[in-house]
């Protein structure tokens, strides 16, 4: 049976500034991870998928988000909100120290079940946010394209950049262009919002009978 998630049933977990702060891991709550450049819109999105205005903290100052925080949805799944990575008025010792919390998450031993990439719907990826790919195909952990700020664009336009990050990643790591989601979404609007919390949920439906 499918399970129904209420998203609105969501809390702050854990704060964490080091690998050691982070929550036991829990089979039967899966992680689903919002990663991309600050200022991408991780925050808001979190904010939006849940429902509330100021659950995740958001800002105007790139950069805000400095630690990994982990939300717990409807006692079934948490979503984590890593560091935003690319912002140049952060020295490259700051930036590294953060990119290493990232990188303890995603090379721990977490019950993984997906990371949404966040881009910008009006920009190409970005270098870092080509590094977080190949990392991420190196450790063989799924993913998919999350377009934020759909609302800058129009309809044709947005159908049209999500079409060319899909030729692009299918190029770069030798990919169906089929087997690559990427979904546009506007935390303003709340476009595509509904239709994320049922990918979201149709994953930990998915990842729950593979356990059973
Ligand atoms: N127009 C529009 N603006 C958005 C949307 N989502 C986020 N923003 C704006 O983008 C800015 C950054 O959003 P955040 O959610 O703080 O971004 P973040 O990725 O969490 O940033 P860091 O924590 O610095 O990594 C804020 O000013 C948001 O209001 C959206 O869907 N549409
Ligand atoms: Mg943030």
């Amino acid at each position: 049976m499918t399970k129904e998630i209420n998203f609105r049933l969501t809390k702050v977990l854990a704060t964490c500034g080091t690998a050691r702060q982070f929550p036991p891991a829990d089979p039967m709550r899966p992680e689903i991870v919002l990663a991309g450049k600050s200022n991408v819109g991780k925050s808001t999105l979190i904010n939006a998928l849940t429902g509330s205005k100021r659950l995740a903290y958001t800002s105007q100052t790139p950069g805000k988000t400095r630690l990994i925080i982990f939300f717990e949805i409807d006692e079934t799944l948490r979503l984590v909100d890593v560091p935003g990575y690319g912002y140049a008025k952060v020295s490259p010792d700051v930036q590294e120290k953060y990119s290493g919390l990232t990188n303890d998450y995603l090379a721990g031993d977490r019950p993984l079940a997906h990371i949404l990439l966040l881009l910008d719907a009006r920009h190409k990826p970005g270098t870092h946010d080509w590094q977080l790919m190949d990392w991420l195909q190196t450790l063989g952990h799924p993913w998919s394209v999350v377009l934020t700020k759909s609302d800058k664009l129009s309809r044709q336009k947005l159908l049209e950049q999500k079409r060319l990050i899909k030729k692009l990643i299918a190029a770069r790591f030798s990919l169906d262009e089929d087997a690559i989601i990427v979904a546009g979404v506007s935390a303003a609007r709340g476009s595509g919002i509904p239709e994320l919390r049922q990918f979201l949920a149709s994953l930990i439906n998915a990842r729950a009978k593979k356990t059973d």
